[in-house]
């Protein structure tokens, strides 16, 4: 079985070196994987299926190109917690729940339901994956929406930049609750923008791989078999050599 696991590369501008990154690796790795699960945060911000930008309908291209070769899943981050029905129905990918889990043995996750030191954010996690919420949202028009991403984005930030790192990181208990109620042995997330590979220590441990964002680098987790590995790579290493004009 070959997989590959990505997250936190926050698509923006269609035109960007991480956007073409983002299209050559998927066109890439289709061809030889068995499935790909995008672990959350694919777009920087997502106002909902109707959404027709430019590199809205560019993303949904690229992945129903893949899904047509390789099983594609998806995980919601907190950027495109608004990717719905529509969007699988065009695109061919799954929606998986967060926690999910893979074989019996690997958890999948965004990350952030384990950041449980920071209060503020899970209630406003709580309130933005509310029916009621999401509801309220989608009968604004798009043009409202995406003034009111942005509202929240630059709050986000403002929020951020005056809580402690350990504050936003992972809290170890929530992860064991997590791990144990599962049954893995394998923590797959993203979020925190802290990629590392850290091994399984003593009986009841457990592995937990952090995927990175993408940014001056492309990150993801290979799945071969039973082998499991955390890479990264240049924003141009999927990209076609160019053909020489000679
Ligand atoms: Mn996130």
């Amino acid at each position: 079985m070959k997989r590959i696991f990505f997250s936190d590369l926050h698509l923006d501008d269609s035109n960007s070196a991480v956007f073409g990154a983002f299209a050559n690796m998927v066109r890439h790795e289709a061809q030889s994987v068995d499935e790909i699960y995008i672990l959350g945060d694919l777009v920087e911000m997502w106002v909902g299926d109707d959404d027709t930008s430019e590199p809205a309908e560019q993303i949904v291209d690229i992945l129903r190109e893949a899904s047509a070769l390789a099983a594609v899943f998806v995980v919601h981050g907190n950027r495109d917690f608004l990717l719905g029905e529509r969007f699988c129905e065009r695109t061919g990918v799954t929606l998986l729940e967060d926690p999910f889990v893979l074989d019996g043995d690997i958890l999948l996750s965004h990350g952030d339901l384990f950041c449980t030191d920071d209060h503020a954010y899970q209630n406003v996690r709580k309130l933005l994956r509310s029916d009621a919420w999401q509801q309220e949202l989608m009968e604004k028009s798009l043009a409202d929406r995406q003034q009111l991403g942005k509202q929240m984005r630059a709050q986000s930030m403002q929020a951020n930049a005056n809580k402690s790192t350990q504050i936003m990181d992972v809290n170890a208990a929530a992860i064991g609750e997590a791990m144990r109620i599962s049954g893995a042995t394998t923590l797959i997330h993203g979020h925190t923008h802290r990629p590392a590979d850290y091994p399984k220590r003593g009986t009841d441990a457990f592995r937990r791989i952090v995927l990175g964002d993408w940014q001056d680098c492309g990150w993801l987790c290979r799945q071969v078999d039973d082998d499991l590995s955390l890479e990264c790579f240049g924003l141009t290493h999927y990209a076609e050599p160019e053909t020489a004009n000679a």
